[in-house]
């Protein structure tokens, strides 16, 4: 037999199994996996190396509208470039309507976006911000019904925030189309009044961001929608959860049985609500919603994803340059914490650090790894088989790790559209070396392989995570 590329020598780990075998790619596909394999095109060598399912990141922000004169940091070419040298093969961005907006106008306009300019594969979530009935009744079912299988909501914002009627007429609609809905869950009139009340007293800085939005307004949140899902029922993702009290939301709900599933983030385990304390406003850089929050908030994340409570780990990339008056130091964002944009770049740091943070300091196993960052990803969002795992028949999405490598993260060795990054000086151990889509390297001993547009867009099949618990 021969194949285009067969990678030699290496540890291969998927969400189940450890084990040493050579990869045999045929046309974009793993055609073989053993020993002594033949002839290829190319052979790599990887020995000494791990050779994971490349990461699939299903929460991630790309040139999303963020309110007049705010700009996000990275296009798809940037944001893309940035997740490949981080060790991803896919990224899911979210297609956000407006109000007002036709979703498929909506979906029209980020296909112009990414059409031609990633590095890597990419699907598209859906954000449903007006919940109307031609929405509802038409759009999105035959959204769904073309692909776009999952889609996200809000309790907050202005805009986008839904009050509790839409929702269940949105749970609703997921239920009978067989969707997944993704829930950011924080109480709308909750941050609202502290917020007013804060700037009332004249504590506007970047910090206070955190004060405004403390850990019963996303409990409550998270309690709410649980039990709005369970009225419906219909299965939820609750995404960035910071805490342990919102943790326990869900992990009651799923001892309950019921289908309520949860995701975390970097920001939630190496961050705290003091690194928005840093001087001038310097706080900015970490502004993000919910925000980080202590050590103990930190222990609970963790717990969460070792009891399987959590079974995504997300970066939730949503990048915003800093010294810019079109990121977080906006006139109006200098005058009070309400307008910094909220969110922050980790496409590139998700892997490294939760790599060297649980695997290499013993608090999760390399193959928990692989599920929390690759394969529940692809599970959870209807990509799997095809994505997600190393096997035979199995797009060869792949990430070779050198796992002694030791780096501190710095803004000077990242490659996407911010100017800093919130996880600067943090030294890690283990690093994705190369990065290879569809059997060509994007990204090949720490250089850059692929070429712009050879990322697809990869339509989505409906998943088991999303099939009702009852009837
Ligand atoms: N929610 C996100 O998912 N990302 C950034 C900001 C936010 O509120
Ligand atoms: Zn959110
Ligand atoms: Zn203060
Ligand atoms: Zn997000």
């Amino acid at each position: 037999m021969t194949f285009d590329t067969i990678i030699r020598g290496g540890t291969i780990a998927t969400a189940s199994d450890t084990f040493a075998c050579d990869i045999g790619i045929r046309n974009g596909r793993i055609a073989a996996l053993g020993d002594n394999l033949g002839t290829a095109g190319e052979i790599v060598d990887a020995s000494g190396k791990l050779v994971l399912p490349g990461g699939i990141d299903s929460h991630v922000h790309i040139s999303q509208p963020s309110g007049p004169d705010i700009v996000m940091a990275d296009d798809f070419a940037s944001a893309t470039r940035s997740a490949a040298f981080g060790g991803n093969t896919m990224v899911l961005p979210f297609a956000m309507q407006q109000k007002g907006q036709s979703l498929r106008e909506v979906v029209a306009d980020y296909h112009r976006k990414a059409d031609g300019q990633c590095y890597i594969d990419v699907s598209f979530h859906l954000i449903i911000a007006d919940a109307t009935d031609a929405v509802l009744g038409q759009e999105l079912p035959a959204l769904v019904h073309d692909g776009y299988t999952s889609f996200k909501v809000f309790m907050t914002y202005e805009g986008l925030a839904l009050s509790d009627i839409e929702m269940l007429n949105v749970m609703s609609v997921a239920r009978e189309t067989g969707a997944l809905v993704m829930i950011h869950a924080e109480n709308y009139d909750a941050i609202r009044f502290l917020t007013d009340r804060l700037e009332r007293a004249g504590k506007t800085e970047p910090h206070h961001h955190a004060t405004s939005r403390p850990i019963p307004v996303e409990r409550e949140a998270t309690h709410r929608a649980i039990s709005l899902a369970e009225l419906v029922d219909v299965p939820i993702m609750i995404v960035h959860v910071s805490n342990g009290e919102a943790m326990e939301e869900i992990r009651r709900a799923q001892q309950r049985g019921l289908k309520v599933y949860g995701e975390t983030c970097p920001q939630y385990l190496v961050l705290t609500e003091k690194d928005l304390e840093g001087l001038n406003m310097e706080g900015t850089k970490y502004v993000c919603s919910p925000p980080p929050r202590d050590k103990a908030s930190q222990q609970a994340c963790w717990q969460g994803m070792q009891q399987g409570v959590f079974s995504l780990f997300s970066s939730d990339h949503c990048p915003f340059r800093y010294d810019d008056p079109k990121g977080k130091l906006t006139p109006k964002g200098r005058t009070s914490f309400r307008w910094v944009p909220n969110g922050i770049p980790g496409v590139e740091t998700r892997l490294p650090i939760l790599f060297s943070e649980g695997v290499g300091k013993g608090r999760i196993s390399l193959n928990e790894f692989v599920a929390l960052t690759s394969t529940n990803h692809a599970k959870t969002y209807g990509l799997y088989p095809k994505k997600g795992t190393i096997a035979v028949g199995a797009d060869a999405d792949l990430a070779i790790w050198d796992p002694n490598r030791e780096v501190t993260i710095s803004q000077s060795r990242m490659h996407g559209g911010s100017d800093y990054t919130p996880y600067e000086g943090i030294a890690v151990q283990g690093w994705p070396v190369s990065t290879m889509v569809r059997g060509k390297f994007v990204v090949r001993d720490g250089e850059l392989a692929g070429t712009l547009g050879a990322g697809e867009y990869v339509p989505r099949a409906k998943s088991d995570y999303a099939k009702p618990g009852g009837a």
